[in-house]
């Protein structure tokens, strides 16, 4: 089941039906161990709505109150790309320790007011000269620390700012515009395929300028490590997101643009669709 916030209310799909159920807040809606039976009982009791493209066209961030989160170098991918790009400011060793450490990398991503829903605009720093998109496949996480679905995240990276010095990544990675989340939250539990394919591709003046693949199998961690470490000093009242890393990583002499647009597909999940401001 998909769970989408909108601006006229919540939205529930199942198969190719959509149920909203009223008068929710948001906060307490998410954050529930038992949401997937929740949402069953739910729509038992409703009639489906005939047409759900009001609700559709007015997808918001599935976040209000909760924290955005995201992880480092859990891709070999990013092992390699940040060890080249910090490797003339002495930080290459960093990334490659990283990787191969126990405790993993966790970094404070985004409030829900700094990142964009599906359809919205990301931004590029004024003061940054190499710009890229990070498609992640994203962990939705309730306030006891369960894991209760997963979403699609855009972890947007300044890497000329990152590569000048590692202890620059907050301002490298946080900044108003530079998270997209959405279009909705996935709620099962079926255990995820490892080859779910996450797919990122770039458009420029109706091009393409990118374009990758990859599976979630590549990943150097496991994802219930990764919330056991995010939980460990810190505490979410109404539950956070963890962006889990990205594996792919354009080339060197790639750039983001404005008016790119930045297209996130996850098998199951669906698609995070943003524009560069
Ligand atoms: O260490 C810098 C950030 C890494 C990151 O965002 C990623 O691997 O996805
Ligand atoms: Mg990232």
């Amino acid at each position: 089941m998909r769970v989408y916030r909108t601006t006229k209310g919540i939205l529930i799909e199942k198969s190719t039906q959509y149920y909203c159920p009223r008068d929710q807040d948001w906060d307490t809606f998410i954050n529930d161990d038992q949401l997937l039976s929740k949402l069953e009982n739910i729509i038992n009791e409703l009639a489906p709505i005939d047409d759900p493209t009001p609700y559709l066209g007015s997808i918001l961030i599935p976040a209000v109150h909760q924290e955005i989160w995201a992880s480092g170098v859990t891709y070999y991918n990013s092992k390699l790309g940040r060890e080249e790009e910090a490797k003339a400011a002495g930080g290459g060793d960093f990334y490659a320790n990283v990787y191969v450490a126990d405790r993993p990398e966790l970094f404070f991503k985004s409030t829900a007011a700094r990142a964009v829903a599906h359809q919205g605009y990301v931004r590029i720093r004024e003061d940054s000269t190499w710009d890229v998109p990070e498609p992640e496949f994203t962990l939705c996480i309730s306030s006891s620390g369960k894991i209760i679905g997963y979403t699609i995240g855009n972890d947007m990276s300044s890497r000329s700012i990152e590569g000048e010095n590692p202890l620059y990544l907050p301002q490298a990675k946080t900044y108003d515009g530079c998270a997209g989340l959405g279009p909705c939250i996935l709620i099962t539990d079926e255990v995820l395929s490892p080859e779910t394919k996450i797919h990122l591709k770039i458009d420029r003046d109706n091009a393409t300028v990118f374009e990758d693949s990859i599976a979630i199998n590549q990943i150097k961690r496991n994802f219930e490590d990764l919330v056991a470490y995010l939980f460990r000093e810190c505490s979410f009242p109404n539950g956070v997101f963890l962006m889990t890393g990205t594996g792919i990583v354009p080339p060197n002499d790639f750039t983001l643009q404005s008016q790119d647009v930045i297209t996130i597909n996850v098998d199951t999940i669906g698609t995070l669709i943003n524009t560069v401001k």
